[in-house]
């Protein structure tokens, strides 16, 4: 039996100035404060110039995510198993919640689930919009420009109190974003399923189920689906963000 690639130094992973590509051989599982019995891999963050956190979580035993901190908004995306928060709210399989910031609620994870999270500091336009919980099957798939080979499903609402986006979009084999997309709006990603190819600045890079991507502002940015089966990814938008806005 061959050692596998990652074992001779080899990782799909590429971290590039303003764009990232964090493939599964490569993720480092710690414990982080705030999540008792957790395992959370870190993949996207402002150290790597990103505005945003993306992580994953998981565990093997019950687990829980603490209040986060000061400013903080968070959203929980369940992939596996289950959770239910403080207020009796519960998560199934592609169930997710959002949390503004100095939400007091706690969320309790079944032992084996996992859970895609992300973290920003909220960037309020008017008054701080309340905790939501819900399923992605009940989020209306919106064809992207026109082309209902290509769906987009948003999760939160589009009201301006919301200064981020998450949503999934769905492409049936063969279909691709209409045009390479340049925009000042930053991107987390985590491929759910299927793969193609994505193109990141001038790079294209094979992606699968499990990859994740940071896409910085302004990156061009293009995704063509490959195979027999639809492929779906996770994708984190921040919005309604001036582009001058205070320091
Ligand atoms: O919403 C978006 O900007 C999305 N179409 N971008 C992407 O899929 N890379
Ligand atoms: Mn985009």
């Amino acid at each position: 039996m061959p050692a596998p690639l990652s074992r001779l130094g080899a990782t799909r992973s590429e971290i590039c100035p303003r764009h990232a590509l964090l493939t599964p051989e490569s993720h480092e599982w710690i414990p982080l404060p705030g999540w008792p019995g957790a395992e959370i891999a870190v993949l996207v963050s402002p150290d790597m110039g990103a505005r945003h956190a993306m992580s994953l979580m998981r565990c093997s035993g019950p687990a829980a995510a603490e209040p986060a901190g000061p400013g903080i908004a968070r959203f929980v995306f369940c992939l596996e198993g289950g959770a239910e928060l403080s207020d009796g709210a519960a998560l199934a399989p592609e169930g997710f919640a959002f949390l503004p910031p100095e939400s007091p609620l706690r969320i309790a994870f079944a032992p084996g689930s996992r859970a895609a999270v992300f973290e920003w500091r909220f960037e309020p336009l008017g008054p701080v919009p309340g905790a939501l919980t819900g399923q992605l099957s009940d989020c209306p798939g919106l064809p992207l420009k026109g082309d209902d080979w290509l769906t987009v499903q948003k999760m939160l609402p589009t009201d301006p109190a919301f200064d981020f986006e998450v949503n999934v979009m769905s492409f049936h084999p063969g279909a691709t974003l209409p045009y390479v997309e340049t925009h000042v709006m930053e991107h987390g990603l985590l491929m759910l399923d299927g793969g193609g190819i994505y193109r990141l600045d001038d790079r294209w890079y094979p992606v699968t189920a499990g990859d994740a991507i940071w896409m910085g502002p302004h990156v061009p940015q293009w995704f063509g689906a490959l195979g027999r089966a639809p492929s779906r990814y996770l994708i984190c938008k921040t919005f309604n963000r001036p582009p001058l806005r205070p320091a």
